[in-house]
Protein backbone atom coordinates (compact mmCIF):
# COMPACT_ATOMS: atom_id res chain seq x y z
CA UNK A 1 0.00 0.00 0.00
CA UNK A 2 2.54 2.51 0.97
CA UNK A 3 5.20 1.15 -2.04
CA UNK A 4 1.83 2.35 -4.08
CA UNK A 5 1.87 5.97 -2.65
CA UNK A 6 5.31 6.30 -3.50
CA UNK A 7 5.13 5.23 -6.83
CA UNK A 8 2.12 7.28 -7.66
CA UNK A 9 4.20 10.35 -6.61
CA UNK A 10 7.06 9.34 -8.75
CA UNK A 11 4.19 10.06 -11.63
CA UNK A 12 3.18 13.40 -10.55
CA UNK A 13 4.55 16.33 -12.81
CA UNK A 14 4.46 18.98 -10.18
CA UNK A 15 7.22 16.55 -8.11
CA UNK A 16 10.88 17.93 -8.95
CA UNK A 17 13.03 15.24 -10.86
CA UNK A 18 15.64 15.57 -7.95
CA UNK A 19 12.78 14.72 -5.11
CA UNK A 20 11.78 12.02 -7.30
CA UNK A 21 15.41 10.75 -6.81
CA UNK A 22 15.00 10.69 -3.09
CA UNK A 23 11.42 8.59 -3.25
CA UNK A 24 13.01 6.11 -5.65
CA UNK A 25 16.01 5.67 -3.43
CA UNK A 26 13.43 5.30 -0.12
CA UNK A 27 11.63 2.58 -2.39
CA UNK A 28 15.01 1.02 -2.64
CA UNK A 29 16.30 0.92 0.72
CA UNK A 30 18.98 3.11 -0.59
CA UNK A 31 20.99 5.75 1.80
CA UNK A 32 19.66 9.47 1.84
CA UNK A 33 23.08 11.80 1.39
CA UNK A 34 23.72 14.70 3.75
CA UNK A 35 22.86 17.16 0.23
CA UNK A 36 19.73 15.19 -0.59
CA UNK A 37 18.74 15.69 3.56
CA UNK A 38 19.21 19.16 3.05
CA UNK A 39 16.94 19.28 0.00
CA UNK A 40 14.09 17.66 1.62
CA UNK A 41 14.28 20.25 4.59
CA UNK A 42 14.30 22.94 1.83
CA UNK A 43 12.20 22.00 -0.93
CA UNK A 44 10.05 18.61 0.09
CA UNK A 45 6.13 19.57 1.12
CA UNK A 46 4.55 17.48 4.17
CA UNK A 47 2.41 15.51 2.12
CA UNK A 48 5.28 14.11 0.54
CA UNK A 49 7.66 13.56 3.51
CA UNK A 50 5.06 12.09 5.12
CA UNK A 51 4.46 9.19 2.05
CA UNK A 52 8.46 8.63 2.24
CA UNK A 53 8.49 8.58 6.29
CA UNK A 54 5.61 6.46 6.79
CA UNK A 55 6.22 3.97 4.31
CA UNK A 56 9.67 3.33 6.22
CA UNK A 57 7.68 3.23 9.33
CA UNK A 58 5.16 0.84 8.37
CA UNK A 59 8.02 -1.06 6.73
CA UNK A 60 9.97 -1.27 9.60
CA UNK A 61 7.09 -1.70 12.39
CA UNK A 62 3.58 -1.71 10.73
CA UNK A 63 1.22 0.06 12.47
CA UNK A 64 2.59 -0.85 15.93
CA UNK A 65 3.26 1.96 17.99
CA UNK A 66 5.21 1.79 21.52
CA UNK A 67 4.67 3.07 24.66
CA UNK A 68 6.18 2.38 27.82
CA UNK A 69 5.12 2.52 31.88
CA UNK A 70 7.37 4.77 33.41
CA UNK A 71 7.94 7.99 35.66
CA UNK A 72 10.91 10.28 36.02
CA UNK A 73 12.26 11.53 38.81
CA UNK A 74 14.49 15.47 38.57
CA UNK A 75 16.48 15.47 41.63
CA UNK A 76 17.53 18.64 41.40
CA UNK A 77 17.38 22.20 39.41
CA UNK A 78 19.92 22.98 40.81
CA UNK A 79 22.45 23.40 37.41
CA UNK A 80 26.29 25.13 37.09
CA UNK A 81 25.36 26.03 33.34
CA UNK A 82 23.33 28.62 31.89
CA UNK A 83 21.83 27.27 29.15
CA UNK A 84 19.59 30.00 26.80
CA UNK A 85 16.44 27.60 26.33
CA UNK A 86 16.45 26.53 29.33
CA UNK A 87 13.02 27.39 31.70
CA UNK A 88 13.90 25.24 34.26
CA UNK A 89 17.73 25.89 36.19
CA UNK A 90 17.98 27.87 38.54
CA UNK A 91 21.04 28.66 41.01
CA UNK A 92 21.48 27.38 44.84
CA UNK A 93 19.54 30.22 46.81
CA UNK A 94 17.18 31.25 43.81
CA UNK A 95 13.44 31.05 44.23
CA UNK A 96 12.40 27.76 42.70
CA UNK A 97 15.12 25.99 43.02
CA UNK A 98 14.97 22.06 44.47
CA UNK A 99 16.80 19.56 45.54
CA UNK A 100 15.57 15.93 46.83
CA UNK A 101 17.63 14.58 49.49
CA UNK A 102 18.46 10.51 48.38
CA UNK A 103 15.41 9.47 50.71
CA UNK A 104 12.65 11.78 48.89
CA UNK A 105 13.94 10.01 46.02
CA UNK A 106 13.34 6.77 47.36
CA UNK A 107 9.94 7.48 48.84
CA UNK A 108 9.36 8.51 44.98
CA UNK A 109 10.25 5.43 43.73
CA UNK A 110 8.51 3.30 46.64
CA UNK A 111 5.49 5.11 45.52
CA UNK A 112 5.32 2.63 42.64
CA UNK A 113 5.29 -0.09 44.92
CA UNK A 114 3.13 -3.18 43.89
CA UNK A 115 2.48 -0.67 40.51
CA UNK A 116 3.35 -2.48 37.52
CA UNK A 117 5.79 -0.02 36.14
CA UNK A 118 8.96 -0.67 34.23
CA UNK A 119 10.89 2.39 34.24
CA UNK A 120 12.29 5.03 36.08
CA UNK A 121 13.76 8.41 34.01
CA UNK A 122 16.36 10.17 36.01
CA UNK A 123 17.84 13.55 34.72
CA UNK A 124 18.21 17.23 36.21
CA UNK A 125 20.40 19.96 36.34
CA UNK A 126 24.07 19.21 36.68
CA UNK A 127 24.40 20.03 40.52
CA UNK A 128 27.89 21.69 41.42
CA UNK A 129 28.28 19.64 44.57
CA UNK A 130 27.48 15.62 43.48
CA UNK A 131 29.29 13.54 42.03
CA UNK A 132 29.06 9.81 40.45
CA UNK A 133 29.42 7.82 43.88
CA UNK A 134 26.39 9.87 45.27
CA UNK A 135 24.24 9.73 42.38
CA UNK A 136 25.69 5.63 42.11
CA UNK A 137 24.56 5.27 45.57
CA UNK A 138 20.89 6.29 44.79
CA UNK A 139 21.09 3.97 41.85
CA UNK A 140 21.84 1.04 43.84
CA UNK A 141 19.46 1.48 46.82
CA UNK A 142 16.65 1.97 43.84
CA UNK A 143 18.01 -1.44 42.45
CA UNK A 144 17.68 -2.91 45.93
CA UNK A 145 13.67 -1.48 46.97
CA UNK A 146 12.94 -2.64 42.93
CA UNK A 147 15.18 -4.67 41.25
CA UNK A 148 12.65 -4.86 38.20
CA UNK A 149 13.03 -1.90 37.28
CA UNK A 150 15.05 -0.30 34.44
CA UNK A 151 16.87 2.58 35.26
CA UNK A 152 17.42 5.12 32.47
CA UNK A 153 19.73 8.10 34.11
CA UNK A 154 22.00 11.11 33.49
CA UNK A 155 22.12 12.92 30.19
CA UNK A 156 26.19 12.74 28.89
CA UNK A 157 26.11 16.51 30.40
CA UNK A 158 25.62 15.36 33.92
CA UNK A 159 27.49 12.06 33.44
CA UNK A 160 30.48 14.19 32.07
CA UNK A 161 30.22 16.37 35.05
CA UNK A 162 29.79 13.47 37.88
CA UNK A 163 32.69 11.32 36.42
CA UNK A 164 35.42 14.47 35.86
CA UNK A 165 34.29 15.24 39.68
CA UNK A 166 34.59 11.58 40.56
CA UNK A 167 38.57 12.07 39.02
CA UNK A 168 37.59 8.91 36.55
CA UNK A 169 37.81 8.86 33.08
CA UNK A 170 34.47 8.22 30.85
CA UNK A 171 35.10 4.75 30.50
CA UNK A 172 35.84 4.35 34.25
CA UNK A 173 33.19 6.30 35.30
CA UNK A 174 30.35 4.47 33.31
CA UNK A 175 31.63 1.22 33.81
CA UNK A 176 31.16 2.19 38.16
CA UNK A 177 27.91 3.72 37.06
CA UNK A 178 26.80 0.33 35.20
CA UNK A 179 27.77 -1.52 38.37
CA UNK A 180 25.67 0.51 40.97
CA UNK A 181 23.03 -0.48 38.34
CA UNK A 182 22.63 2.19 35.50
CA UNK A 183 20.71 0.44 32.52
CA UNK A 184 20.29 2.91 29.58
CA UNK A 185 21.21 6.86 28.63
CA UNK A 186 18.31 9.09 27.74
CA UNK A 187 19.55 11.18 24.79
CA UNK A 188 19.39 14.40 26.36
CA UNK A 189 22.24 17.54 26.22
CA UNK A 190 22.37 16.95 22.82
CA UNK A 191 20.70 19.79 21.43
CA UNK A 192 22.49 20.94 18.59
CA UNK A 193 26.34 19.57 17.79
CA UNK A 194 27.08 22.29 15.19
CA UNK A 195 29.51 24.47 16.83
CA UNK A 196 28.38 27.44 15.27
CA UNK A 197 24.82 26.86 17.09
CA UNK A 198 26.22 25.21 20.22
CA UNK A 199 28.27 28.02 21.53
CA UNK A 200 25.34 30.32 21.46
CA UNK A 201 22.68 28.44 23.13
CA UNK A 202 24.53 26.25 25.49
CA UNK A 203 28.48 27.50 25.28
CA UNK A 204 29.62 26.29 28.81
CA UNK A 205 28.56 21.95 28.55
CA UNK A 206 29.62 18.86 27.16
CA UNK A 207 30.67 19.48 23.71
CA UNK A 208 29.36 17.57 20.82
CA UNK A 209 32.82 15.70 20.59
CA UNK A 210 31.63 14.50 24.53
CA UNK A 211 28.53 13.74 24.28
CA UNK A 212 29.31 11.68 21.00
CA UNK A 213 32.01 10.48 23.23
CA UNK A 214 30.38 9.75 26.05
CA UNK A 215 27.35 7.76 23.85
CA UNK A 216 30.44 5.80 22.33
CA UNK A 217 31.90 4.72 25.11
CA UNK A 218 28.60 3.72 27.01
CA UNK A 219 27.56 1.59 23.96
CA UNK A 220 30.75 -0.32 23.87
CA UNK A 221 29.91 -1.10 27.44
CA UNK A 222 27.20 -2.82 26.74
CA UNK A 223 24.89 0.38 27.85
CA UNK A 224 22.22 1.40 25.61
CA UNK A 225 21.58 4.95 24.84
CA UNK A 226 18.67 7.43 23.22
CA UNK A 227 19.69 10.89 21.24
CA UNK A 228 17.89 13.72 20.72
CA UNK A 229 17.90 17.09 18.91
CA UNK A 230 16.42 20.63 20.71
CA UNK A 231 15.02 21.94 17.33
CA UNK A 232 13.15 25.00 15.89
CA UNK A 233 14.99 27.85 17.43
CA UNK A 234 17.86 29.59 15.92
CA UNK A 235 19.27 26.31 14.12
CA UNK A 236 19.14 26.52 10.46
CA UNK A 237 18.06 23.17 8.34
CA UNK A 238 21.75 22.62 7.48
CA UNK A 239 22.44 22.14 11.15
CA UNK A 240 19.55 19.25 11.76
CA UNK A 241 21.32 17.70 8.80
CA UNK A 242 24.44 17.80 10.00
CA UNK A 243 23.45 16.48 13.51
CA UNK A 244 21.24 13.68 12.07
CA UNK A 245 24.40 12.56 9.82
CA UNK A 246 26.60 12.99 12.94
CA UNK A 247 24.40 10.92 14.88
CA UNK A 248 24.21 8.55 11.97
CA UNK A 249 27.70 7.94 11.70
CA UNK A 250 28.35 6.72 15.65
CA UNK A 251 25.20 4.33 14.66
CA UNK A 252 26.87 2.74 11.92
CA UNK A 253 29.85 2.52 14.36
CA UNK A 254 27.91 1.33 17.66
CA UNK A 255 24.44 0.70 16.65
CA UNK A 256 24.19 1.49 20.63
CA UNK A 257 20.88 3.80 19.90
CA UNK A 258 17.75 2.87 20.70
CA UNK A 259 15.69 5.77 19.68
CA UNK A 260 16.01 9.15 18.14
CA UNK A 261 13.41 11.84 19.70
CA UNK A 262 13.57 15.31 18.65
CA UNK A 263 12.59 18.24 21.20
CA UNK A 264 10.70 20.94 19.68
CA UNK A 265 11.76 24.11 21.60
CA UNK A 266 9.70 25.60 23.90
CA UNK A 267 10.04 29.39 24.16
CA UNK A 268 8.01 30.14 27.26
CA UNK A 269 10.58 31.15 30.40
CA UNK A 270 13.46 31.45 29.23
CA UNK A 271 15.83 33.96 27.70
CA UNK A 272 15.39 33.12 23.88
CA UNK A 273 11.59 33.45 24.19
CA UNK A 274 11.30 36.02 21.27
CA UNK A 275 12.60 33.32 18.71
CA UNK A 276 9.12 31.65 19.52
CA UNK A 277 8.54 28.37 17.80
CA UNK A 278 7.70 26.47 14.69
CA UNK A 279 4.52 25.21 13.43
CA UNK A 280 2.78 22.07 13.85
CA UNK A 281 3.57 21.12 10.38
CA UNK A 282 7.37 21.87 10.74
CA UNK A 283 7.05 19.53 14.00
CA UNK A 284 5.85 17.12 11.55
CA UNK A 285 8.18 17.50 8.50
CA UNK A 286 11.33 17.25 11.21
CA UNK A 287 9.76 13.87 12.38
CA UNK A 288 9.76 12.64 8.46
CA UNK A 289 12.82 14.03 7.82
CA UNK A 290 14.51 12.54 10.71
CA UNK A 291 12.82 8.66 9.96
CA UNK A 292 13.89 9.32 6.04
CA UNK A 293 17.63 10.04 7.32
CA UNK A 294 18.16 7.66 10.26
CA UNK A 295 18.06 4.23 8.57
CA UNK A 296 20.53 2.64 11.21
CA UNK A 297 17.71 3.50 13.85
CA UNK A 298 14.23 1.40 14.45
CA UNK A 299 12.67 3.83 16.72
CA UNK A 300 11.77 7.67 16.11
CA UNK A 301 10.02 8.85 19.44
CA UNK A 302 7.35 11.72 19.67
CA UNK A 303 7.47 13.13 23.08
CA UNK A 304 3.86 13.64 23.95
CA UNK A 305 4.33 16.06 27.08
CA UNK A 306 6.11 18.57 24.92
CA UNK A 307 3.89 18.54 21.49
CA UNK A 308 0.79 17.70 22.92
CA UNK A 309 -1.45 14.36 22.33
CA UNK A 310 -2.92 15.71 18.92
CA UNK A 311 -0.02 16.00 17.38
CA UNK A 312 1.71 13.10 18.65
CA UNK A 313 -1.13 11.14 17.15
CA UNK A 314 -0.81 12.52 13.97
CA UNK A 315 3.27 12.15 14.04
CA UNK A 316 2.14 8.66 13.75
CA UNK A 317 1.76 9.22 9.81
CA UNK A 318 4.90 11.20 9.85
CA UNK A 319 7.64 8.05 10.90
CA UNK A 320 6.61 8.23 13.96
CA UNK A 321 6.32 4.43 16.22
CA UNK A 322 6.86 5.84 19.84
CA UNK A 323 5.16 7.72 21.64
CA UNK A 324 7.44 7.36 24.89
CA UNK A 325 5.26 7.01 27.97
CA UNK A 326 2.60 7.59 30.88
CA UNK A 327 5.13 9.97 32.85
CA UNK A 328 2.67 10.45 35.86
CA UNK A 329 3.26 14.19 35.96
CA UNK A 330 6.65 13.57 37.57
CA UNK A 331 8.64 15.81 35.02
CA UNK A 332 8.75 19.63 34.73
CA UNK A 333 11.45 20.77 31.88
CA UNK A 334 8.88 21.05 29.58
CA UNK A 335 5.82 22.42 31.57
CA UNK A 336 8.02 25.13 32.79
CA UNK A 337 8.78 26.08 28.99
CA UNK A 338 5.64 26.17 27.69
CA UNK A 339 4.79 22.48 26.96
CA UNK A 340 1.30 21.59 26.41
CA UNK A 341 0.18 20.04 29.19
CA UNK A 342 1.14 21.45 32.75
CA UNK A 343 0.93 17.96 34.72
CA UNK A 344 1.78 15.49 32.10
CA UNK A 345 0.22 12.09 32.89
CA UNK A 346 -1.49 9.25 30.63
CA UNK A 347 -2.44 6.25 32.53
CA UNK A 348 -1.90 3.39 29.92
CA UNK A 349 -5.71 2.86 28.55
CA UNK A 350 -5.46 7.15 27.87
CA UNK A 351 -2.43 5.82 25.81
CA UNK A 352 -3.95 3.01 24.38
CA UNK A 353 -6.82 4.94 23.08
CA UNK A 354 -5.09 7.75 21.99
CA UNK A 355 -3.12 4.93 19.27
CA UNK A 356 -6.35 3.26 18.23
CA UNK A 357 -8.25 6.46 17.54
CA UNK A 358 -5.94 6.82 14.70
CA UNK A 359 -5.61 3.56 13.73
CA UNK A 360 -2.35 2.12 14.82
CA UNK A 361 -1.64 -0.57 16.97
CA UNK A 362 -0.38 0.00 21.10
CA UNK A 363 2.17 -1.97 21.98
CA UNK A 364 3.66 -1.71 25.44
CA UNK A 365 7.35 -2.28 25.40
CA UNK A 366 10.44 -2.38 27.97
CA UNK A 367 12.61 0.56 27.96
CA UNK A 368 14.81 -1.45 25.14
CA UNK A 369 11.62 -2.65 22.89
CA UNK A 370 10.92 -5.98 24.58
CA UNK A 371 7.47 -6.20 23.57
CA UNK A 372 5.32 -6.69 27.50
CA UNK A 373 1.73 -6.79 25.76
CA UNK A 374 -0.06 -6.21 22.78
CA UNK A 375 -3.33 -4.46 22.88
O1 LIG B 1 18.64 18.16 26.76
C1 LIG B 1 15.36 21.84 27.79
C2 LIG B 1 15.50 19.75 26.38
C3 LIG B 1 16.28 17.81 27.23
C4 LIG B 1 13.86 22.94 26.65
O2 LIG B 1 15.86 9.66 26.25
C5 LIG B 1 14.03 21.68 26.08
O3 LIG B 1 13.83 8.89 26.33
C6 LIG B 1 12.45 22.19 24.52
O4 LIG B 1 16.51 14.55 26.90
N1 LIG B 1 12.26 23.44 25.01
C7 LIG B 1 16.13 16.81 28.36
N2 LIG B 1 13.33 21.31 25.01
C8 LIG B 1 14.98 15.86 28.11
C9 LIG B 1 15.39 14.65 27.33
C10 LIG B 1 14.45 13.54 27.06
C11 LIG B 1 13.09 13.76 27.07
C12 LIG B 1 12.25 12.68 26.82
C13 LIG B 1 12.73 11.41 26.61
C14 LIG B 1 14.11 11.21 26.60
C15 LIG B 1 14.64 9.83 26.39
C16 LIG B 1 14.98 12.28 26.81
O5 LIG B 1 15.21 18.72 27.28
C17 LIG B 1 17.47 18.74 27.21
C18 LIG B 1 17.01 19.78 26.24
O6 LIG B 1 17.28 19.41 24.92
N3 LIG B 1 14.97 21.05 26.79
N4 LIG B 1 14.68 23.01 27.73
C19 LIG B 1 12.94 23.84 26.07
N5 LIG B 1 12.76 25.08 26.52
FE1 LIG C 1 21.53 22.85 33.11
FE2 LIG C 1 20.41 21.04 31.49
FE3 LIG C 1 19.19 23.41 31.90
FE4 LIG C 1 21.46 23.31 30.49
S1 LIG C 1 19.48 22.33 29.90
S2 LIG C 1 20.98 24.77 32.15
S3 LIG C 1 22.57 21.67 31.49
S4 LIG C 1 19.52 21.84 33.43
Amino acid sequence: MSTTRIKGLLKFDTISADLKIIAQKVLDQIRISEQEGNLLFQKAELPFLGTLANHIREKRHGDTTYFNRNFHIEPTNICIYTCKFCSYVRKPGDEGAWEYSPEDILDKVRAYDGKPITEVHIVGGVHPKRDLHYYGSIIKKIKEIRPDLHVKAFTAVELEFMINKAKLSIEEGLKVLKEYGLDSIPGGGAEIFSPEIREVICDEKASTDNWLTIHETAHKLGIPSNATILYGHSEKYKHRIDHLIRLRELQDKTGGFNTFIPLKYRSQNNSMSGLGEVSSIEDLRNYAISRIMLDNFDHIKAYWPMIGKETTQLSLSYGVDDIDGTIDDSTKIYSMAGGEDQTPQMSTEMLVALVKKVKRKPVERDTVYNVIKEY
